[in-house]
């Protein structure tokens, strides 16, 4: 059985240009077959990260009525507080809650929890420690398509967000027989997601080398899934559906979903009569490409025995419609 690869990004980021090129090549296996990867020595202080989800934890905490001033604004449409079952996939919602920021320094962006002092300092600098590793890994990707790609230049960090997700603790029965799904299986909309968890699990990816379909549904029916065990050295790094275009199906847009996790590895909580799976945090850095940016197969991606497979897309039109479609 496959198992979700782990890659050592020290030698990208320190070596010689023939280990970046044997760190790329790592990158574009793991990318054909399974579709994401762990990523080890990346960069980001592990203390950075434990301070992410502390934070986390005490922005989730505050009163309901605290959080849903935190609801934005429509200018700041993708900045700021989404309550429990906002986000639908394919009519299934999401049992969560999400904060939403984006690149802090100098806007005057959406709703912000002053109550929460040092809180908007702090992101400013996790956002941007969050926007190098992205552009790291374009410019590792890039170094696997060839020399005649680059992804760098579409992405600015204007579309990055970063996202603190809260999964409150829930029934073992509802979660077990399926009736309630933390995370509905689905792919990322952009080029690549880092995903951060801690303790308790749930997280499968599947395996896209089992199927040959590509939408989330079919995946989900025909593909085989894999626990992704938290660890708090590595840093999940998966495929978004954009990306996929751009390498005309090179690499495939990796589907993912939340269930309960693994009853082996956690304890169950008893409250009154009802056997309650714990809550569950994680973080996600979404990489958007620019809104103006025109998705096309890259020409390393496509020939006269392998035609291009789609026609050019506008990343910002296809944003905005996949997000009104998850939040309608
Ligand atoms: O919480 C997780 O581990 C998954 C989150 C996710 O897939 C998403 O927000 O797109
Ligand atoms: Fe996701």
């Amino acid at each position: 059985m496959s198992t979700v690869p782990i890659i050592d990004f020290g030698p990208f980021l320190t070596g010689s240009i023939g280990d970046r090129k044997r760190t790329a090549s790592e990158v574009d296996e793991a990318l054909r077959t399974i579709g994401c990867f762990n990523l080890r020595n990346h960069g980001i202080p592990q203390s950075q990260v434990d301070e992410c989800f502390s934070w986390s934890r005490q922005l989730f905490s505050l009163s309901q009525h605290e959080k849903e001033t935190l609801s934005p604004k429509p200018q700041s449409f993708e900045q700021g507080y989404f309550g429990m079952e906002s986000e639908r996939v394919r009519g299934r919602p999401s049992v969560k809650e999400n904060f939403d920021f984006g690149n802090l320094k100098g806007k005057p962006l959406g709703p912000w929890p002053d109550q929460l002092q040092g809180f908007r300092g702090f992101a400013t600098d996790f956002h941007q420690n969050c926007s190098r590793l992205m552009n790291q890994l374009l410019e590792c990707m890039s170094i696997a398509l060839g020399p005649k790609e680059s992804l760098g230049p579409y992405h600015t960090g204007s579309m990055f967000t970063s996202s603190l997700i809260h999964y409150p603790a829930v029934s073992a029965r509802l979660i077990q027989s399926g009736e309630v799904v933390r995370s509905p299986a689905h792919s990322d909309f952009g080029t690549l997601t880092l995903l951060f968890q801690r303790d308790v699990g749930g997280l499968q990816v599947a395996d896209m080398s089992s199927t040959d379909k590509l939408s989330s549904a079919a995946v989900e029916r025909t593909g085989t899934f894999l626990d992704v065990e938290p660890n708090p050295e590595t840093i999940l790094i998966n495929v978004g559906y954009l990306l996929m275009r751009w390498t005309n199906g090179r690499w495939k847009n990796s589907v993912h979903k939340v269930v309960g996790p693994p009853s082996s590895r956690t304890s169950t909580e008893t409250v009154g009569d009802q056997e309650l799976i714990p809550e569950r945090y994680s973080i996600a850095f979404f990489g958007f490409p620019d809104a103006e940016t025109n998705v096309e197969s890259f020409e390393s991606c496509y020939s006269d025995q392998n035609p291009k497979r789609w026609s050019p897309l506008n990343a910002g039109t296809y944003l905005r419609k996949k997000r009104e479609d998850v939040y309608s």
